[in-house]
């Protein structure tokens, strides 16, 4: 499992409450979502990560979920051209903060389109999910900038999730946490999983950060059954976003 050392996150701006919303569960609380992120932010400290705190950016009100704007691999950046018109920008302020930490930058570019929730890595494999926000074209573009680096791509047809990640997590140690769609998925066939009980299909965005899974607070089986497994999880409340879709594993990038 990596070893992971930084993380760049970025504050949630006012105009979040405007946020790209699927989950009916109505507009996030900007306070609760600041205090949230706060905590969240402390929670990857304690797993021993630096942490890059960008200035919230008024002009995206989805541009805290900064993990969809890049993708990250040994020393190369790529920057993503996201599939949310609206999104489209976020990454550019990104790519400024990536700069210092990456010798390579390279970008995803039109008519290509990938957000990074779609990105799975497994050791020196990314599975790369096709959804309504990333296309083939911009799979093949990942999978090209990757194969120089000697790392191997896998596309996944979604059919109900928005990412790849809001369904499946890699726990690390040929463990994954799956839950709907995934459960089935002959591709998936050589991984021992962790399924997600009914009811807590949220909770597959879990995230593994060096010794501990972070868990989203409210989803206590889940939460056993990862401990189950002998790993160390922390539970860390992030409701308010929750309601724009996002989970754990989109509010960072992480290297
Ligand atoms: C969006 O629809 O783009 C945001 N409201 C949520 C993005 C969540 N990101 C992620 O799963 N990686």
């Amino acid at each position: 499992m990596i070893r992971f050392t930084n993380a760049i996150v970025r504050l949630p701006c006012r105009n979040l409450v405007n946020g790209l919303a699927g989950a009916g569960l109505g507009p996030p609380d900007y306070g609760k979502a600041v205090e949230q992120h706060a905590a969240y932010v402390e929670a990857l400290r304690g797993c021993g990560l630096a942490v890059t705190v960008l200035e919230p950016d008024e002009a995206y009100p989805d541009s805290v979920f900064i993990e969809d704007t890049a993708v990250l691999s040994d020393d190369t950046a790529v920057i993503c051209r996201l599939g949310a018109p609206s999104r489209r920008g976020e990454e550019k302020g990104v790519g400024l903060a990536l700069k210092p930490f990456f010798s390579g930058l390279e970008a995803i570019l039109a008519p290509g389109t990938l957000e990074g929730g779609d990105v799975m890595l497994v050791a020196r494999r990314f599975y790369v999910g096709l959804s309504a926000r990333t296309n083939r074209d911009g799979a093949r573009q990942l999978g090209e900038i990757l194969k120089r680096q000697g790392m191997e791509t896998v596309p996944v047809p979604l059919s109900t999730v928005l990412h790849l990640k809001t369904g499946i997590s890699f726990l690390g140690d040929g463990l994954l946490l799956a839950s709907g769609e995934f459960l089935q998925q002959g591709i998936f066939s050589d991984f021992a999983i962790v399924a997600v009980p009914a009811g807590e299909e949220y909770a597959a965005n879990s995230l593994r950060v060096n010794d501990r899974v972070l868990v989203p607070a409210g989803f206590p089986e889940t939460r056993r059954a990862i401990e189950r497994t002998g790993l160390e999880t922390l539970a860390v409340d992030v409701s308010e976003f929750r309601k724009l879709d996002g989970g754990l594993s989109c509010l960072s990038l992480r290297f």
